[in-house]
C-alpha cells in the first residue's frame, strides 16, 4: 500500500478549479458530480445535502505518524465540494471523542493501513480503496461514454483493483483482469465469477497483448511507467487510481484529456458523498 507524501499532494488546494475544470471538460461532470454518479446518488439532492454537513478530519500520530498537509488538504476537497468541514484541534482518540461531543456528522481519519470517513450518525464507513475504485470506474465510465458490454482492462488486482473490477460489472462492463502476479489475477477471477455479470470477466497474463486490444485501462497498481508510451494511440482511455501513475510524464502529456490520474481529490469525494 502506497502511503502518500507531502509532495504528493502539496499543490492539490491551489489546483482544486482547475482540477475540477479539466475533469468537466474530460468527463461532462465536476468531481462532486463524478463522486455522486460513483454512489449512484442524485447530484441536486446530494448537493442539498453537503452545506451544515460537518466533517471533522482528525490527524492521525500513530504508525508512521502525521503526514504534513494531509489533514489540511483532505479538508480543502471537502470545502471546495460544499462540506462544512474543519481540522481537529486535537489528534488521534481525544480527536474523535472531540467530534462525538461537538455533533459532528462525520470524521476522517488515516493511519498506515486505512483511510476513512465515518458517518457518527447512521454509522457508516466509508473505506478510501474501496471508494477510489469506484470512483475512478465511474469517471472512466463517464469519459467512455458508458461502458456497458466493453471490455475493460484492469491493471493491478489489489483491493483498488478489486473494487474497480466490481464496479466495472455494475456498469455490465466485461473486466480482463491483469497482475504482476497471475495468480492474483486468477484469485480476483474466482471472487468476482459467481457476481452478476461474473461470467464476463477473464484472466490476461499477457500484457502487451491486453494492451493492444483493449483501449479503456483502470490502472490500479503501485507501480510507476506500467504502460509503455507507445500503447497510448488515440483511442485509449485510461483512469489511473494506482499511486505512483502507471502513465509515464511522456506518456501523461502525449494521452492529454484521455486520462484520469489524481492521488486523492476523487477517492476523498467519493467518500464524503457516500456519507451523506
Ligand atoms: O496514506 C495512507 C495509507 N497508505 C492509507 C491509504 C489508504 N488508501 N495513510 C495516510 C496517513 C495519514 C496520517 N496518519 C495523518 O496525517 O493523519
Amino acid at each position: 500500500m502506497t502511503r502518500l507524501k507531502t509532495s504528493d499532494i502539496s499543490h492539490i488546494n491551489r489546483s482544486l478549479a482547475s482540477y475540477d475544470q479539466a475533469l468537466i471538460g474530460q468527463t461532462g461532470r465536476s468531481m462532486f458530480g463524478i463522486a455522486c454518479h460513483a454512489a449512484g446518488t442524485d447530484e441536486q439532492a446530494a448537493r442539498a445535502k453537503t452545506d451544515g454537513f460537518t466533517v471533522r478530519v482528525i490527524p492521525v500520530t500513530s504508525g508512521l505518524g502525521v503526514i504534513s498537509r494531509f489533514s489540511e488538504t483532505v479538508c480543502a476537497i471537502l470545502a471546495f465540494l460544499g462540506f462544512d468541514a474543519s481540522v481537529s484541534k486535537q489528534t488521534d482518540v481525544a480527536g474523535l471523542a472531540l467530534a462525538f461531543e461537538e455533533g459532528a456528522a462525520a470524521v476522517m481519519m488515516a493511519d498506515d493501513r486505512r483511510f476513512v470517513g465515518i458517518n457518527l450518525k447512521n454509522r457508516t464507513v466509508a473505506d478510501n480503496t474501496v471508494l477510489t475504485g469506484r470512483v475512478f470506474v465511474s469517471a472512466l465510465s463517464l469519459m467512455a461514454g458508458g461502458l456497458e458490454n466493453k471490455p475493460v482492462l484492469v491493471m493491478g488486482c489489489g483491493p483498488v483493483g478489486e473494487s474497480s473490477a466490481r464496479r466495472l460489472l455494475d456498469l455490465g462492463a466485461r473486466p480482463c483482469l491483469y497482475d504482476i502476479r497471475p495468480d492474483t489475477a486468477r484469485a480476483l477471477h474466482r471472487v468476482l465469477a459467481p457476481l452478476p455479470g461474473g461470467d464476463t470477466v477473464r484472466v490476461e497474463t499477457e500484457l502487451s497483448r491486453a494492451l493492444s486490444a483493449i483501449p479503456f485501462i483502470v490502472e490500479a497498481t503501485p507501480a510507476a511507467d506500467t504502460i509503455p508510451d507507445h500503447r497510448l494511440t488515440d483511442q485509449v482511455r485510461i483512469a489511473a487510481p494506482g499511486v505512483p501513475s502507471g502513465v509515464s510524464h511522456t506518456g501523461a502529456r502525449m494521452i492529454g484529456a484521455r486520462l484520469i490520474h489524481d492521488k486523492l481529490e476523487l477517492g476523498t469525494a467519493a467518500m464524503a458523498v457516500s456519507l451523506l
